[in-house]
């Protein structure tokens, strides 16, 4: 008997328009751990692995995951793994048997742990195929998901067929250049407020701990062309350190000694009687690094933030 299937709403994310970003799409390529399986073979873990066999086809389907007879439990899991990390827009998730059942789904994050992306309170039992495509929102990249199922609802097995995930090599409104994602912003203000808003965005004020990123970072301004300075998260630690200072790049709450030296003639030129503790590319002067204030109103600019 087919039961009521409740309405279930798709939300799909709005792909990103960046012209130099691809979006990826990746099928799961191996996985890492899972509760149990069936078997070892057409019903087993590996199942989950690349597109799908079965869907859309459902029930009873070989080419899926399904968990152990006398494993039908609320506890069940699988964790799988994607070839690149991305910032992820969507997961689906393909169900070709006693679908509904998706619990939990978490991410593994840069410091290997696993953060919850999506949860309902209770899994449903939806006795169609479907692709499971729960609105998500994840701000570190991504190459490995948990997927948790509750198999007590149907009181039977839950069948997987396949994995995709979508996702950018940076988030919204960064960019990629080289290996790292910025968000160049052109509003104009202080060295504090960049760096509270970078922090908003879930990043921080740009770090440029090789002089290679810093000298791209300077042709990509000098080719905008906008006139404007633009702050980055150097920032002088101990102004009263002979030689300019003690400078560091600050990230997430930690600090990097500046290991090069690319200010402009004179600076950094600060001082106790006049305190100029954090740095931007200096429009004036071809974007070299000028030291500055941190809180003030006559220098204002734009800023990078990095994620
Ligand atoms: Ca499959
Ligand atoms: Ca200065």
């Amino acid at each position: 008997m087919w039961s009521q299937c409740p309405v279930i709403l798709l939300l799909f994310a709005v792909f990103t328009s960046h012209k130099t970003q691809a979006i990826k799409h990746q099928w799961a390529s191996e996985v890492t751990n899972f509760s149990s399986q069936y078997n070892a073979g057409s019903y087993s873990a590996k199942q989950i692995l690349g597109k799908p066999d079965m869907y859309p086809r459902y029930g009873g389907t070989k080419g899926s995951w399904i968990q152990a007879t006398g494993q039908l439990n609320g506890h069940q899991f699988i964790e799988v793994k994607f070839r690149d990390k991305v910032f992820l827009t969507n997961v689906v998730i393909y169900e070709t048997g006693n679908a509904g059942s998706v619990k939990r789904i978490l991410a593994k994050d840069v410091q290997n742990r696993w953060i919850e992306i999506f949860w309902v309170l209770h899994a449903v039992l939806i006795q169609k195929a479907r692709k499971f495509s729960p609105k998500i929102k994840v701000n570190f990249p991504v190459n490995e998901l948990r997927i948790e199922v509750d198999c007590s609802v149907s009181r039977s097995y839950v069948y997987i067929d396949a994995v995709k995930i979508v996702g950018d090599d940076c988030p919204r409104q960064f960019k990629k250049y080289g290996d790292s994602c910025y968000m160049i912003k052109k509003d104009r203000v202080s060295a504090d407020m960049a760096f509270a808003n970078c922090l908003e965005t879930g990043g921080y004020l740009a770090n440029f701990e090789t002089l290679e990123e810093a000298m791209s970072m300077k042709k990509i301004l000098k080719k905008m062309n906008t006139g404007l300075h633009f702050y980055v998260g150097g920032r002088n630690i101990n102004r009263r350190k002979p030689g300019g200072g003690d400078w560091r790049w600050i990230r997430n709450g930690k600090m990097m000694k500046m290991t090069y030296h690319a200010f402009g003639a004179g600076q950094p030129d600060g001082s106790d009687s006049s305190p100029q503790d954090c740095m931007f590319f200096y429009a004036g002067e071809r974007y070299t690094f000028h030291d500055v204030y941190c809180d003030n109103g006559s220098y204002l600019g734009g800023y990078i933030c990095e994620i």
